[in-house]
């Protein structure tokens, strides 16, 4: 019985907003202003002529108030009286053939840059638009990403504040504290000496672990990918520059065992070892490896680790600052992912900062990607719950985002290298907490749902009142994505009423749409949305 109630207060909730949406004179399509806007805002340019007169005008008509004028173009800046909508003010205006011109007050954001005065020479970072990404994230300290490798000279001021720190552990008292098997390991392992002390003295893991994460907007040296986050340092190639493979297991272990979500690999040679794929294949981490640099084809001539086929492992190609396979870079059809900036990348050493060439510098760039997009999940871990994104989720995001590139065609998977805008666009759109998501999970409508995400992007994302609207969902969404998955009942009533939400977005995508038609739509959304909340509240 109450179930027929609260399910009658959702067609009627539904019902009435729809009403709503009728009655709101909706502007044309070409009066919307798209993007965001200072609200009751306006830049108005008069007339030359008529400036005076019609500035007047418009005051005692419509209670416009002039903020500014700026002579030298002719404009004012205008303040909307408290009744007038923006795009309603637009349409008055831009019927007015008094008026050159009238466009919305829009926003601007500033396109994040650290302030560390070497970033400039980071040309991989602009090249994978990570300061576009930078806009939705910098990363965040619940983000842990183990550089398995010489070690990390954990002490450089530009690593320092990003290390791992084990807080289980109490330094320095000769007690395995947390009882992981390790006395006093505080920042990692030394897997080559079997000491709680991952110091790098040859470079190369120091390098790695900048490009992922070297502390960001310090006032400091360069940026990684992340500004912020926690690289937990594991050694395994020893002073003579080898590591063995039981030593790189180890390693493995001892990450997945204490809460890695991205592992570096940028390291190979040998032949194939079942073990070490049994290490990756037994962790819920992204495994990110460099296809090597013997200029060969992976296909033909394999390479390990990057050529496990392990759905948690991306393999990296490495390109140089025009997009150009680096001749040195291993590629592959079928066994390398991605590629990613690997010529002359720049980054902390021991005593300083350096230039390196390789897939070993490569594979770092999609490493921290990777993290970023585990830092925009608000630093969950990963696990392979739906609801959470899974290490195959991050993989494929960024497989999905690659900038297509000449050089690479025909030569890796992809056929691109990475776009680290792209990816946290895609990966905003995806699982995590979406209710929509999880419902059409495992369920015929699974491979549907991309279409209501197109809606999303085409009607919603483009103009203010949508993005408040997605903005809303993505906040309501994961308590109820989380009751969704504990409810099988609630699963398929979901499902039923997400059937005609998804044909209708799919018309509009289509045909093009009526605005009571996209209200509608949306409305829907907003209906479940409570008739769900509703219903937890109750159980
Ligand atoms: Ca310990
Ligand atoms: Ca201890
Ligand atoms: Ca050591
Ligand atoms: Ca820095």
């Amino acid at each position: 019985m109450r179930k027929m109630a609260v399910l009658v207060v959702g067609i009627v909730f539904m019902m009435a907003t729809v009403t709503w949406a009728n009655n709101t004179d909706a502007p044309e399509k070409t009066d919307f202003p798209t993007g965001e806007y200072a609200p009751g805002e306006l830049l108005v340019k008069y007339k030359p002529a008529l400036r005076t007169a019609a500035a007047l005008f418009y005051e005692k008509q419509y209670n416009i108030l002039t903020i500014d004028s700026f002579n030298t173009i002719g404009v004012d800046h205008i303040k909307l009286s408290g009744t007038m909508a923006v795009p309603e003010a637009l349409k008055i205006f831009r019927n007015d053939p008094n008026i050159d011109y009238v466009e919305p007050n829009y926003y601007h954001y500033a396109t994040a840059t650290p302030n560390d005065p070497l970033f400039s020479q980071l040309w991989g970072m602009q090249k994978i638009r990570a300061p576009e990404a930078w806009d939705t994230t910098t990363g965040n300290l619940a983000v842990v990403i183990a550089v398995i490798d010489s070690g990390v000279r954990w002490s450089h001021p530009d690593l320092r504040a990003n290390m791992w720190k084990n807080s289980g552990e109490i330094p320095g008292n000769g007690i395995d504290d947390d009882m992981n098997g390790f006395v006093d390991d505080i920042v990692g392992w030394d897997f080559a000496y079997n000491d709680n002390n991952p110091n790098d003295d040859n470079g190369h893991g120091t390098h790695v672990a900048g490009t992922i994460a070297a502390v960001g907007n310090n006032s400091v040296g360069v940026t990684g990918v992340l500004w912020n986050a926690k690289i937990m340092a594991l050694r395994f190639i020893d002073d003579s520059r080898f590591g063995t493979t039981a030593n790189a297991i180890k390693a493995i272990l001892y990450a997945n065992r204490n809460g890695a979500q991205i592992q570096n690999l940028s390291w190979g040679g040998g032949g194939y070892s079942q073990a070490l794929k049994d290490a990756i294949d037994a962790s819920s981490a992204v495994f990110v490896a460099a296809s090597g640099n013997g200029g060969d084809n992976n296909d033909i001539t394999p390479h390990y680790p990057s050529g496990y086929t392990s759905s948690n492992l991306i393999a990296v190609a490495a390109t140089g600052p025009n997009d150009n396979l680096a001749s040195f870079s291993n590629f592959g059809l079928t066994s390398v992912d991605v590629a990613a900036p690997g010529v002359n990348i720049y980054s902390p050493i021991p005593g300083g900062y350096g230039n390196k060439s390789g897939t070993s510098m490569a594979a770092p760039h999609v490493s921290g990607l990777a993290g970023l997009i585990v830092a925009n999940r608000g630093g969950l871990s990963i696990s392979s719950e739906n609801t959470i994104m899974a290490a195959s989720d991050v993989i494929q995001i960024i497989k999905d985002t690659v900038d297509p590139v000449a050089s690479l065609t025909g030569r890796i998977a992809t056929g691109g290298r990475i776009n680290a805008f792209e990816a946290l666009k895609s990966a905003d759109s995806k699982g995590g907490g979406c209710f929509i998501a999880t419902a059409a999970f495992g369920s015929i409508l699974e491979p549907h749902v991309q279409i209501l995400r197109h809606f999303r992007d085409k009607y919603l994302k483009t103009n203010g009142p949508g993005k408040a609207f997605v903005k809303l969902y993505y906040t309501y969404s994961p308590p109820l994505a989380k009751v969704i998955k504990e409810n099988s009942g609630l699963r398929w009533a979901t499902r039923i009423t997400l059937f005609p939400m998804i044909g209708m977005s799919w018309m509009a995508l289509t045909f093009g749409a009526l605005s009571s038609m996209l209200a509608l739509s949306l409305l829907s959304i907003l209906g479940i949305v409570v008739f769900l909340k509703i219903r937890r509240d109750q159980l």
